[in-house]
């Protein structure tokens, strides 16, 4: 696979930083893996088609090319086609994805690009897996083959999936794995929304910890998302009184584009990164122990507020590197008490222990400036060795990408990706729950019929058990 640049255009476009990106496959699977495609293609879309963008038009061109190329193809009439694989088990939320799309009339789904059957995998992981996974195989992965076909050049996929359901979390765990075994040298991230802590599903732990320690074997990153946490933005920022799986799916929409929309190069340079995957785990995944990663945003508000609000670099930085340290998900409600241990500030009383464990301590931190006078903004305050685990290096540890074109209304936006110890609280709770329930063998046959034996439960436990302490001994 080369790229592909018509000659006459070449000049133009080292002028103008018309520098084609890689491709990005998107696979989508189960309900929560479709519905939140949708949402993410379509901010895509919306982010790289916005009129203003606050920068010259050459510049807004250069910016749309580039993801353009990374997240859709084209057909002849001009219609921009989603690089994406639908998969689930049940025709409904397929239909309903394909259609909202179609409806929106700029961008679609290709007409093959989606693989249905009649009947879903009734919240079980181990029928996903062991039953759907395999019977489906070929057609699923033929899907992927054409669309990987499509790309002149891979960077690599992006799955989304939830891990408590049956076909995302059990279908998407056996995807990867194929993925990884057929496509070796391509990255796989995937993308996985964490279930509300009060459950749906009485099995949601078990899916759970069956899907993390797959994942964490075929899968180069697992960005993750909380529901509850997505939840609380939708309710305290936004403002939204009867929250859908739509509005969280767009909050999250928002927080993806943030991170995938293109950035420059580097420092001073104005064409955009060429492979957006490869950058993110070279910068945020130093070591295969440490995989999961986590996004933070800020601004977050509905587009009223929106209107009447400034923001500054500072003030913006400021908030965003509290949230990382004291582990807030939104800038309302931020512990500011919480500070680096040995950062040389004035002992904190007898609190200080408690506050010292309440301190997230990174592996690695990626934050993401968009807008006005982006290249103007300091970022120092992320280079602490304080905030970062004393085996890397803060120069390795912290990156910073940047463009000046605004990203959607927002005059100026900061997103943080970070590799930290923020996620090991809840995967230490289901690991437990999980534990518990497995303890008294609890709903273990209906694992055990499809070929999940006790033995595939020890190893997901040992397996999570040690990333925990990992985490845990930065
Ligand atoms: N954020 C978000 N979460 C969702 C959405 N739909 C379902 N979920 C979550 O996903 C989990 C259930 O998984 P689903 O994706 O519905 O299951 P599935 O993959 O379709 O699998 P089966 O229906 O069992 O075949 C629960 O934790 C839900 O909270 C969605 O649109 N957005
Ligand atoms: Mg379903």
């Amino acid at each position: 696979m080369v790229l592909r640049l018509p000659i006459a255009h070449f000049f133009e476009g080292v002028c103008f930083g018309l520098f084609l990106s890689m491709s990005i496959v998107t696979v989508q699977l189960g309900q929560c893996g479709n519905q939140i495609g949708f949402e993410v293609f379509d901010a895509l879309f919306n982010d790289s088609h916005c009129p203003r963008g606050l920068c010259s038009k050459k510049e807004n061109e250069a910016y749309q090319a580039s993801c353009k190329e990374r997240f859709f193809s084209e057909e002849e009439n001009g219609v921009l086609l989603a690089r994406a694989v639908l998969v689930d088990m049940e025709p409904k939320v397929i239909n309903q994805t394909l259609s909202k799309a179609a409806r929106s009339g700029r961008w679609k789904y290709g007409q093959h690009s989606c693989f249905c059957q009649k009947q879903g995998s009734g919240n079980n992981w181990a029928y996903g897996y062991s039953v759907h996974g395999p019977r489906h195989e070929e057609s699923i992965m033929n899907l992927i083959r054409k669309e990987v076909e499509k790309c002149d050049s891979l960077s690599g996929f992006f799955i989304i999936m939830s891990m408590a359901g049956g076909t995302g979390s059990g279908l998407g765990a056996f995807v990867t794995q194929n993925l990884q075994d057929q496509y070796s040298s391509a990255l796989k991230m995937n993308q996985i929304i964490w279930p509300y802590g009060t459950g749906e599903v009485i099995v949601q732990n078990y899916n759970s910890i069956l899907t993390l320690s797959h994942l964490y074997r075929s899968s180069d990153a697992l960005l993750v998302h909380e529901n509850d946490a997505v939840h609380k933005i939708c309710a305290k920022l936004m403002n939204i009184k009867q929250i859908s799986f739509c509005d969280i799916n767009q909050v999250l929409a928002h927080q993806l584009g943030s991170v995938f929309q293109p950035t420059y190069s580097g420092e001073g340079s104005f064409h955009y990164r060429r492979n957006p995957l490869g950058d993110l785990m070279e910068n945020l995944v130093p070591h295969p122990e440490f995989k999961m990663l986590g996004v933070r945003n800020i601004p977050q508000m509905s587009e009223n507020s929106l209107a009447y609000s400034t923001f500054t670099w500072a003030g913006l930085l400021k908030h965003l590197r509290q949230m990382l340290i004291s582990n807030a998900k939104m800038e309302e409600g931020i512990d500011w008490q919480v500070r680096p241990p040995l950062s040389g500030l004035p002992p904190l009383g007898k609190m200080s222990v408690n506050r010292e464990i309440h301190f997230n301590t990174s592996i690695a931190n990626l934050v993401i400036l968009r807008g006005k006078d982006a290249h103007s903004a300091d970022v120092g305050a992320f280079k602490d060795p304080a905030l970062y685990t004393s085996w890397l290096e803060p120069v390795h540890a912290f990156n910073v990408w940047k463009t000046q074109r605004a990203f959607r209304k927002y005059e100026r936006s900061a997103a943080l990706v970070s590799n930290s110890q923020s996620l090991v609280k809840p995967l230490d709770r289901i690991v437990g729950k999980a534990w518990n329930m497995f303890a008294s063998r609890a709903y273990l046959h209906q694992y055990t019929k499809f070929g999940i034996e006790e033995e595939d439960f020890l190893d997901s436990f040992t397996l999570l058990e040690q990333v925990i302490a990992s985490y845990c001994n930065l």
